[in-house]
């Protein structure tokens, strides 16, 4: 009988191979694993469960909340404060750190996370997504801000679940990327897109246009290129997508290439992008570098920045390494 390899199955193996034991960690995805079965749930049942719609609240970058954000957070929370390997948690939801209440076994990891991501889509019954990323906490201090503010480059963990047709848990550990997708009958990740790479040349571009008159020059001509197809200088037609939930988009390239743009722009000076650094971009650009692609804001490698704040923006521009690279290029040139 087929009975397939189990997402914790799988990353014992890998650990074995790497000769990287740590059953720590094995114990913290089990219980992030489990926060995203429960959210699944609570998406799947929609307007029966009486979870849709706004509150009156807004989170700290002054957005409204959803009923979801606020729910999808207290899950994330309170299956992974018992989960007794970690210091802290912060979130896209909340202000502050989070510190590990007192009747909770203490660990020695931060987890950082954005836990309904594209949420403006939940109302609608498009794909949304959760994303996480785990960071060490090597002190006996109960942990502050700056204790989370780690580049990218020292993420342990990072992974996202994707809520769409199925739902699926995509991760790396820094030995590549694989892809998992919940069998609910069994109520396990399994094992269904091993060694996931990104094509290094693809004809689609992802960008919110309305905000074309705000993007810089590099953008601009990039785009237009783009546009212009066979006609223009890139002499060959491109497709374009935008779905306005970053975990679908990676997983779209993820499987079939493309590249992805939150550019800098000149809507609101004081922001440097929309995406946030800790919980957005750092995850997202460890999971693109593992799968073989490129993430940068246009000027640096997202994953070499030195984070300022729990909730920095940074600007996003990742995908399929020949077209990030392109676009890398016009912002050297401009
Ligand atoms: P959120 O975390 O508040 O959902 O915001 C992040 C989302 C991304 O998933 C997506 O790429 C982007 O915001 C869409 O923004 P826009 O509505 O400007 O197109
Ligand atoms: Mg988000």
């Amino acid at each position: 009988m087929q009975t397939g390899t189990t997402l914790i199955q799988f990353l014992t193996e890998e650990q074995r191979k790497t000769g990287q034991q740590n059953t720590d960690i094995l114990e913290l995805l089990t219980t992030v694993t489990i926060s995203c079965k429960r959210i699944s749930s609570a998406i799947n049942e929609g307007a029966l469960a009486g979870v849709m719609g706004s509150l009156d609240s807004e989170n700290i970058q002054g957005e409204t909340q959803k009923k979801l954000d606020v729910i999808t957070n207290e899950i994330f929370l309170h299956t992974n404060e018992r989960s007794g390997q970690l210091a802290g948690m912060a979130s896209e939801e909340m202000e502050t750190v989070y510190d590990i209440p007192a009747d909770c076994r203490r660990g020695k990891y931060l987890l950082v996370f954005d836990p309904l991501d594209g949420s403006s889509n939940v109302d609608v019954n498009i794909s949304v997504g959760t994303i996480f990323s785990i960071l060490e906490h090597n002190k006996t201090s109960h942990p502050v801000t700056a204790d989370f503010l780690q580049p990218g480059t020292r993420q342990i963990v990072a992974g996202y679940a994707l809520y769409g047709s199925s739902t699926m848990l995509v991760i790396t550990t820094g030995h590549g990327v694989n892809g998992f997708t919940l069998d609910r009958d069994v109520g396990e990740f399994m094992l269904t897109h091993p060694g996931m790479t990104i094509p290094t040349q693809t004809k689609e571009f992802a960008i919110n246009a309305s905000n074309q008159r705000f993007w810089e020059a590099p953008v601009q001509r990039y785009v237009s290129e783009c546009v212009a197809g066979k006609t223009g200088p890139r002499e060959r037609d491109f497709n374009m997508r935008w779905v306005a939930s970053m975990v679908a988009e990676v997983h779209r390239i993820l499987v079939r290439g493309g590249i992805f743009m939150y550019p800098k722009d000149t809507k609101d000076p004081t922001k440097a992008g929309k995406l946030r650094l800790m919980y957005e971009a750092n995850p997202m650009s460890f999971i693109v570098e593992q799968a073989g692609g490129v993430s940068s804001t246009g000027r640096q490698r997202i994953l070499n920045i030195q984070p300022e704040g729990l909730h920095q923006r940074v600007p996003v521009i990742l995908g399929s390494r020949e077209e990030v690279e392109r676009v890398i290029s016009y912002h050297a040139a401009n």
